[in-house]
C-alpha cells in the first residue's frame, strides 16, 4: 500500500496489518495519513476530517478523544496482531492467555462427536502469521528436504491434485492438558481438561508425500516448520519446531491437512496447511506448515530440548529438580477420557437413571474399556463404548447412573487402553513442566 498519501487523503480502508507495516516502514507518513498531522508533539490534535474518517474506518469506531491522542503513538489496537479478534468466532471457550492466544473448551461444550471449529481449543506459541489472518495462500509452498532423494516444493494444488485425499476424525490434544492439577504447580498454560478436540481433517498422508520425496535409509526423525512469528516480532526467530520419529510420520493417520470439518483451515488452527499427527502431543501437529526437514538424527528445533515436552526417565517425587540429561521426549499420549454430559454441578433425579456420556481416546490406538463410578471409586460399572470412526478418533461412551438417594455425588470416568493401562484416580507421574496428566475426570451431580 502507499504510505505517503497526501495529507488527509483517504485512498482505501486500511487493515491493522497495513497500519503496522506503515508505522514500521514510515512512521511519519503513516501518522500523517491516519491523523492528518506529522509526528511533532506541538502539533498534536489536528485530526482533519479525512484523517478522522480513515482512522475511524481502520479502527472500526470513531475516536471521541482524538484530540488527546499523543503524536507519534500508534493506536494499541494496531499493535502486533495476536489473532485475539478471532476469539469472537469461538463459543464459550475459556481464555488462558491473549498473547500468545491460548484458550480451552469447558468439557460440557465438547459433547459433539466431531468437534466444531467454534469449540476447538487454541494453542499458540507465537503470533498468528499475517498470511493466516489474511487467508492468503497464493504463493504457499511446502518444502520437503533433508535426507531425501528429491527435495520437493509443493503448492497447495500439488498436494490436492497429486496425492490421494483423505478425511479422518483425529484427536488433537495439547501435552499440557491437565497441567493445572499438578502439585506443586508447573509453569505454562494452566489447562484443566479442555485442551483437546476431535475435528474431521482433510488432506493427504504425510507418508505419501515423504515417499514421493524418497526418504533415505538414514532418516530417523522429521523436523516441522511453520511461518508464525515470535512474540518479539523477530521474523527470523523460529517459534516452535518439533518432529516425530520417522516410523510415526509413516503411519497412515499422520496427515498434512488443508481443511477442518470441510472448510479451509481457520487462521487460528494453521491456515493454509498443518500437520495432524494423532496420538502424539499436539505440538507435533505443526500449524502454518512450510517445511518438513527429514533428519538423520533426532530433531533439535526449538522446544525439542531441555524440559520442553519431556518427562523424567524415571518416576520422581513431586517437586524434584530433575537434571536435564535425565529428561526424555514425550511421545505417545496416555489413555484418557472426559465427561461431556451432564455438565458438572447439574441437578439430576434421585432414584432414577441419568445418562452420563463423553469421549475416550488413547495415544496407542483404540480404547478397550470404559468405566464409571458414582461412589468415589469404590465400585465401577462398565460403560458402553463405541468403536472409533477411524483409528485415533475419540470414542463415544455412555452409562446410566442412579443416585440411590438425594445428595451430592461425583461421576468419575476411567478409560482403559489396549494394554490394560488405566487412567489413575489422582495425578500421575509428576514432571517439571506438567505434561501428560490423564487422571480420571470427575463431575459433580446433585440428586434431588
Ligand atoms: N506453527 C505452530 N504450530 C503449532 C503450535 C504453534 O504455536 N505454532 N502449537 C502447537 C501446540 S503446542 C498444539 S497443542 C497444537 C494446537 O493446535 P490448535 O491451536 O489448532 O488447537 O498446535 C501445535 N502446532
Ligand atoms: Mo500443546
Amino acid at each position: 500500500m502507499a504510505v505517503h498519501g497526501q495529507k488527509g487523503q483517504v485512498e482505501q480502508i486500511l487493515t491493522p496489518a497495513d497500519i503496522r507495516t506503515a508505522y514500521h516502514e514510515d512512521p511519519e507518513g503513516a501518522e500523517q495519513r491516519l491523523f492528518g498531522r506529522i509526528s511533532c508533539p506541538d502539533r498534536r490534535g489536528f485530526l482533519q476530517n479525512a484523517g478522522l474518517a480513515a482512522l475511524g474506518a481502520a479502527l472500526g469506531a470513531a475516536m471521541p478523544f482524538h484530540r488527546n491522542f499523543p503524536a507519534g503513538l500508534m493506536p494499541i489496537a494496531f499493535a502486533q496482531d495476536t489473532g485475539a479478534e478471532l476469539m469472537k468466532e469461538k463459543d464459550g471457550l475459556t481464555l488462558l492467555n491473549d498473547r500468545p492466544l491460548n484458550a480451552e473448551t469447558p468439557p460440557h461444550l465438547l459433547d459433539d462427536d466431531v468437534t466444531p471449529y467454534a469449540r476447538l481449543f487454541i494453542r499458540s506459541n507465537g503470533l498468528i502469521p499475517q498470511t493466516a489472518l489474511d487467508k492468503n495462500a497464493e504463493d504457499w509452498t511446502l518444502r520437503i528436504d533433508g535426507v531425501v532423494d528429491n527435495e520437493l516444493s509443493l503448492s497447495l494444488d500439488d498436494l490436492k491434485n497429486d496425492f490421494e485425499n483423505v478425511t479422518l476424525a483425529l484427536v488433537l490434544e495439547c501435552a499440557g492438558n491437565g497441567r493445572a492439577f499438578f502439585e506443586p504447580g508447573a509453569s505454562g498454560n494452566q489447562w484443566t481438561v479442555g485442551a483437546v478436540g476431535c475435528p474431521e481433517w482433510t488432506g493427504v498422508r504425510l507418508r505419501d508425500v515423504l515417499e514421493r520425496a524418497g526418504v533415505k535409509p538414514s532418516a530417523v526423525y522429521t523436523g516441522h516448520y511453520g511461518n508464525d512469528v515470535d512474540l518479539s516480532g523477530d521474523q527470523d526467530k523460529v517459534v516452535i519446531s518439533r518432529g516425530v520419529p520417522i516410523e510415526k510420520a509413516m503411519e497412515p493417520e499422520a496427515l498434512i491437512v488443508w481443511a477442518m470439518n470441510g472448510e479451509d483451515l481457520p487462521a487460528l488452527h494453521g491456515f493454509p496447511l498443518r500437520l495432524v499427527i494423532p496420538g502424539y502431543p499436539g505440538s507435533a501437529s505443526q500449524k502454518f506448515l512450510t517445511r518438513i526437514w527429514v533428519r538423520d538424527q533426532v530433531h533439535d528445533g526449538p522446544k525439542m530440548g531441555g524440559y520442553s515436552y519431556r518427562l523424567p526417565a524415571y518416576p520422581v517425587a513431586p517437586g524434584t529438580e530433575v537434571p536435564e540429561e535425565d529428561m526424555e521426549i514425550l511421545t505417545v499420549m496416555p489413555v484418557k477420557s472426559i465427561v461431556t454430559a451432564p455438565a458438572t454441578g447439574s441437578n439430576v433425579p434421585a432414584g432414577q437413571a441419568t445418562e452420563v456420556r463423553g469421549h475416550a481416546w488413547a495415544g496407542n490406538g483404540d480404547v478397550k474399556a470404559m468405566h464409571v463410578s458414582l461412589d468415589f471409586g469404590q465400585s465401577w460399572q462398565e460403560a458402553t463404548l463405541e468403536a472409533p470412526r477411524n483409528k485415533f478418533a475419540w470414542q463415544r461412551w455412555r452409562a446410566n447412573v442412579t443416585p440411590p438417594e438425594k445428595g451430592y455425588y461425583e461421576v468419575w470416568a476411567r478409560a482403559t487402553d489396549m494394554n490394560d493401562v488405566m487412567q489413575p484416580p489422582v495425578t500421575p507421574g509428576w514432571n517439571p513442566r506438567g505434561y501428560g496428566n490423564n487422571m480420571v475426570h470427575r463431575i459433580a451431580l446433585f440428586a434431588q
